[in-house]
């Protein structure tokens, strides 16, 4: 039996599944964080950027001399000093991907605004920007490339013109899932619903801007780098590449982790190239970003415009999915820029039945920052589609829309569940999670109240939103020792961004010796201290990373047990572990203490644990809004999660996780855009310009959960990290497009900003208004 089933079927008595509150805080609130940043010494030299003012330009002059004179700069390093470096390596996870050549400082060409030029290392922080001043340039001006060909303009390229030599196009990716025969079952349906979706683009604000610093290690002729990164390993494998370096070279370390959201999941350029300073140096050097070196030259979220059109059966029965998603990936790809276009198109058609599906994705260059992976990473966008399309069909047909979605899902017998795009969904119970979701929130109340709203003219709108969430594939690793001192050590491959993980982790490791999560020390983030390992992305952590540790934690007891039993002359079966150490069951005075054990032999394992399969969690959002009609005003008034995200570790730590990710869905959903003008120069460097959601904007989010355990990893966990910002933008949009439906409105833009909503009420207005 695998110890999913175990773990559910069994009371819960350890402390998994518990509300613990994070360790990690104490250190946190009282100034003890071991961020990049804390790190700094006095002997460290500091970065600055030279960062290209326009889009697109070739380069007709660079003279840094007067640079190189600045006080306090010790080096100016442009494009020919690593030229021969081989730069950022991209994940080839869909049948096509062809990256653009991309050096690391620009050559002869730069492509976007903020891609950098040079780079600066000097005493100080503002010696290096002086530096940067004193550098004069020359551009002759190219065309900016800013659009993509748009999702619903079939034909031609319209507009879009090479920007890069290899890349014709300017395509650079492309992926498609076919089953059945799509267009034929929409030229045959009774019923065809068509939705048009365009993301804005987003900026992932981390609190901890990106952030390095490389130690010069003379000792291992290497570094060691201290890096703001959810991806360690990846990073160290980057680097030492770049670097030239063998991996014993360099130690990467990513302590506490300000945030990251899938924006430090891919190695910089900037990055790269603070450490192969340091390493041509032989010096310390430090860099952070500004936040708007962060809004110009980290990766952007979202942008996609997609089509989707759905076939239905006059009985309502989804006959077939087509679906065209275009995702803008600005001027060179990350290593997971492959991820939000994927997703996109393979987690459609989400958690409903539907066997015929034709859907394409692409990946444009645009004289732009990058594009890459933003919480949830596709999912979002895969949701959009799916749920606007189903409402607008419930509408169609005239049935309740949650009545619709119930009769639709996977049901619970048909797990598991393989859906025409190949994904497979583990395991789930939908219809208990969409039901609870209805209680939850006074559904049919809620519909009431609409209809007395409606009749005295208020515009009130109820969204729901279906979601699938799948969290990973692949391995992590653990090592899980007794320390002399009679301690368990665990340390994961898997790292942090500020999850919580060294709490959850803990829980983790303490049920299996049956000690206090107290008594367990997490290690994590450390490329030296640590195993191998994948990083804190894709709602992967615990499904796997926690297996991880689970499975080998497992194999340490039986170690010490075998060990312990020949001391007490008893077999390993009859030994039982808690806090005191171990003892043969029912004999309590025959105990080994943990120190005893200790002191016996040393104990250690380490394991790599691939999951079966990916595990998918499921869950159901629903919100209310309440539009203001004279000022397009939109107020979210309350939202209702339910999620089922298979074994909850830490109910605290999912709830956060919803609520921190439906904050973000919020922004998505009501003002977060970035905007470029036609030049390529962006208008929105700063949160002066940038919209983020505050905390009195924040509507009373309920959260509930439902276990279904997954068959596909040891723990039965599912992910939960990108739940909230998957579901939200959905159910609110949908409940917008439900508030204005009785004005005739079936298409709202996001962001809903009052602009917008004002406008499609206004054009309505005119337009219907007699001449
Ligand atoms: S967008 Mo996430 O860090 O996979």
């Amino acid at each position: 039996m695998r110890s999913a089933e175990r773990l559910a079927a069994g009371p819960r008595h350890g402390s998994i599944g518990q509300p613990l509150r994070r360790v990690e805080d104490a250190r946190l609130l009282t100034g003890r964080g071991r961020f990049a940043a804390n790190l700094v010494t006095d002997d460290c030299l500091h970065a600055a950027f030279l960062r290209s003012p326009l889009a697109h330009a070739r380069i007709i002059d660079f003279d840094a001399s007067a640079a190189r004179a600045v006080e306090g700069v010790a080096a100016v390093f442009s494009a020919a000093d690593f030229s021969h470096c081989p730069g950022v390596s991209v994940n080839q996870l869909v049948r096509e991907v062809t990256p653009p050549d991309y050096p690391l400082l620009a050559d002869g060409q730069v492509h976007a605004v903020g891609q950098a030029l040079a780079l600066i290392v000097a005493r100080s922080r503002s010696n290096a920007e002086e530096a940067v001043e004193a550098i004069s340039l020359d551009f002759e001006p190219l065309p900016p490339v800013m659009d993509f060909r748009p999702a619903d303009e079939s034909g031609e390229s319209g507009g879009i013109r090479e920007l890069f030599d290899a890349v014709p196009e300017n395509i650079c990716l492309r992926d498609s899932w076919r089953s059945g025969n799509a267009s034929q079952a929409l030229a045959g349906a009774d019923h065809v619903i068509s939705v048009t979706v365009r993301h804005p683009r987003l900026a992932p604000s981390c609190l901890e801007p990106r952030t390095i610093l490389a130690i010069w290690d003379e000792a291992r002729e290497g570094l060691i780098v201290h890096a703001s990164s959810q991806t360690p390993h990846r990073l160290r494998r980057d680097l030492c590449h770049n670097l030239g370096l063998p991996s014993e070279g360099i130690r990467v370390v990513a302590q506490d982790v300000g945030g990251a959201f899938g924006m430090k999941a891919s190695a910089y350029p900037e990055e790269i190239l603070v450490c192969l300073a340091a390493k041509a140096l032989r010096r310390s050097i430090f860099w952070t970003a500004t936040r708007s070196e962060d809004f110009l030259a980290a990766s952007h979220g979202r942008g996609a415009r997609s089509q989707g059109k759905l076939a239905l059966s006059r009985e309502g029965k989804l006959l077939a999915l087509e679906a065209r998603v275009d995702v803008p990936l600005g001027h060179w790809m990350t290593f997971s820029a492959a991820v939000p276009a994927m997703n996109a198109g393979r987690i459609l058609p989400g958690p409903y039945v539907l066997d015929t599906v034709d859907i394409e994705v692409q990946g444009w260059l645009t004289t732009t920052a990058p594009v890459g992976i933003y919480r949830g990473a596709g999912r979002p966008e895969a949701a959009m589609i799916m749920e606007r399309l189903m409402d607008t069909a419930a509408r169609r047909l005239d049935v309740d829309p949650l009545d619709f979605r119930r009769a639709n899902l996977v049901p619970v017998d048909a797990f598991p569940h393989r859906g025409p795009t190949g994904v497979i969904l583990d395991s789930g119970d939908y219809g208990q999670v969409l039901d609870r979701a209805a209680d939850l929130s006074r559904y049919r109340e809620l519909r009431t109240e609409q209809a007395g709203r409606r009749a005295r003219g208020e515009l009130f709108g109820i969204g729901i939103a279906c979601y699938v969430e799948p969290c990973g594939q692949g391995w992590e690793s653990a090592r899980v020792s007794l320390s002399s001192a009679g301690r368990v050590r665990a340390a994961t491959g898997s790292s942090a961004q500020g999850q919580g993980r060294e709490t959850a982790y803990g829980q983790i490791v303490a049920d299996v010796f049956g000690i206090s999560p107290a008594a367990v020390e997490v290690v994590h983030g450390d490329s030296e201290t640590c195993p191998s390992g994948i990083g804190a992305l894709a709602s992967r952590s615990t499904a796997i990373g926690g297996s991880a540790l689970l499975r080998t934690a497992q194999r340490t007891l039986e170690a010490i047990k075998g060990a312990a039993a020949e001391n007490l002359a008893c077999r390993p079966g009859e030994l039982v572990s808690g806090p005191e150490g171990l003892w043969i069951e029912g004999r309590k005075e025959a105990l080994l203490s943990w120190q005893d054990i200790a002191r016996k032999g040393s104990f250690e394992t380490e394991g790599k644990e691939e999951s079966d399969g990916e595990a998918w969690g499921f869950g159901c959002t629903i919100a209310t809004v309440a539009i203001d009609r004279d000022t397009g005003q939109i107020e979210v008034g309350s939202l209702f999660c339910v999620d089922d995200a298979g074994v909850v570790i830490n109910p605290l730590l999912a709830e956060g996780q919803v609520c921190g990710a439906v904050a973000q869905g919020l922004g998505e959903a009501l003002m977060e855009r970035l905007i470029y003008d036609d030049e390529g120069q962006l208008l929105t460097a700063s949160f002066v310009d940038y919209a983020m959601p505050r905390a009195d904007h924040m509507p009373k989010i309920s959260v509930e959960s439902r276990e279904t355990p997954s068959p596909v990893n040891a723990l039965g966990a599912k992910g939960i990290g990108e739940a909230g910002s998957i579901g939200a933008p959905a159910a609110i949009m949908n409940a917008a497009l439900d508030a204005v439906a009785p004005l005739g409105i079936d298409h709202l833009e996001m962001p809903l900003t009052a602009e917008t909503v004002w406008r499609a009420i206004h054009d309505r207005d005119e337009g219907s208004s007699p001449a």
